[in-house]
């Protein structure tokens, strides 16, 4: 097997857990507390815009006081020192794998910590409430949101993930359900492309038919342990 060049990494809520952000579907987790059409999806906002508000500023004002964990310390480190291709997908919307120093990550469904204007479609960068409804910094209307891909929506950059996917000979998936599509599809998208496909998790996934290779355990274990090996020239 020869040694892998282009590295395409997607990483979902497990990966956080371990710096104290809620995940979705695990127990206790973020769609326990709220219905998804409520909170995430255009619809939801249209209907009722402050609790949708509300659900985002408690989460941007949360991300604000956990820590980067060794997963994503271990990621940044990768992303330092791999000569090859590497893109971090994420569908996180946190910003711990930038504050853990990585810089070639992809947020496909939003940031939590950047609002949208819905009239001029500029983006800001936001660490404040939404709720109070302040006025777009370019356009001054009040048509700020949060800068996240509700259900139904598009995901950002597809175009740019399959290219990266397209030139893969290694896919990894780290902390993630493989519930949610078309993230959740990519696996075997990879796969069929002739990539390696590898999967860091606490327990199988849905898509786990699709990976040469499952691992379970904590990402914070996981993740330096395959990044030390793949930073290991075989000899
Ligand atoms: C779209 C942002 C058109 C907001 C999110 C095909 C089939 C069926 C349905 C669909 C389909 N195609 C589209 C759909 C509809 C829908 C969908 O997938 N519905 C599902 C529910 C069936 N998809 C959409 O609407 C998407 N848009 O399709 O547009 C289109 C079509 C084609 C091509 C282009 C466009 C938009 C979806 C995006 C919605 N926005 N987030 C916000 O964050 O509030 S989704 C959100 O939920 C996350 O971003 C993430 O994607 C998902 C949660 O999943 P995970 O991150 O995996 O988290 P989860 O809690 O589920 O799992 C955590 C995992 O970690 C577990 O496995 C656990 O074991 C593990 N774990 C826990 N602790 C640890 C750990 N692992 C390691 N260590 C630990 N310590």
């Amino acid at each position: 097997m020869s040694e892998p060049r282009n590295i395409v990494v997607l990483t979902g809520a497990g990966i956080s857990a371990e710096s104290g952000i809620d995940t979705f579907r695990d127990a206790g987790g973020l769609w326990e507390q709220h219905r998804v059409e409520d909170v995430a999806t255009p619809e939801g906002f249209a209907r009722d815009p402050e609790l949708v508000q509300r659900f985002y500023d408690a989460r941007r004002e949360a991300v604000q006081r956990v820590s980067p964990n060794p997963a994503h310390e271990a990621l940044a480190k990768l992303d330092a020192e791999w000569e090859g291709e590497l893109l971090i997908v994420t569908q996180n919307v946190d910003d711990l794998h930038e504050r853990a120093g990585a810089r070639r990550v992809l947020h496909m469904h939003g940031e939590l910590l950047s609002a949208l204007c819905a009239r001029c479609e500029a983006r800001h960068s936001w660490s404040e409430t939404l709720l109070d409804q302040p006025a777009c910094p370019g356009c001054g209307a009040q048509a700020l949101r949060p800068d996240v891909v509700w259900f139904g929506e598009m995901p950002y950059q597809m175009e740019r993930i399959y290219a990266h996917l397209r030139r893969a000979d290694l896919f990894v998936s780290i902390g993630t359900s493989g519930a949610v599509y078309p993230a959740a599809g990519f696996v075997r998208d990879a796969r069929e492309l002739g990539a390696r496909t590898l999967e860091l998790n606490l327990e199988r996934s849905e898509g786990s038919y699709w990976f040469n290779e499952s691992r379970q355990g904590r990402a914070s274990e996981l993740v330096p342990e395959w990044v030390k090996e793949i930073l290991t020239p075989s000899v």
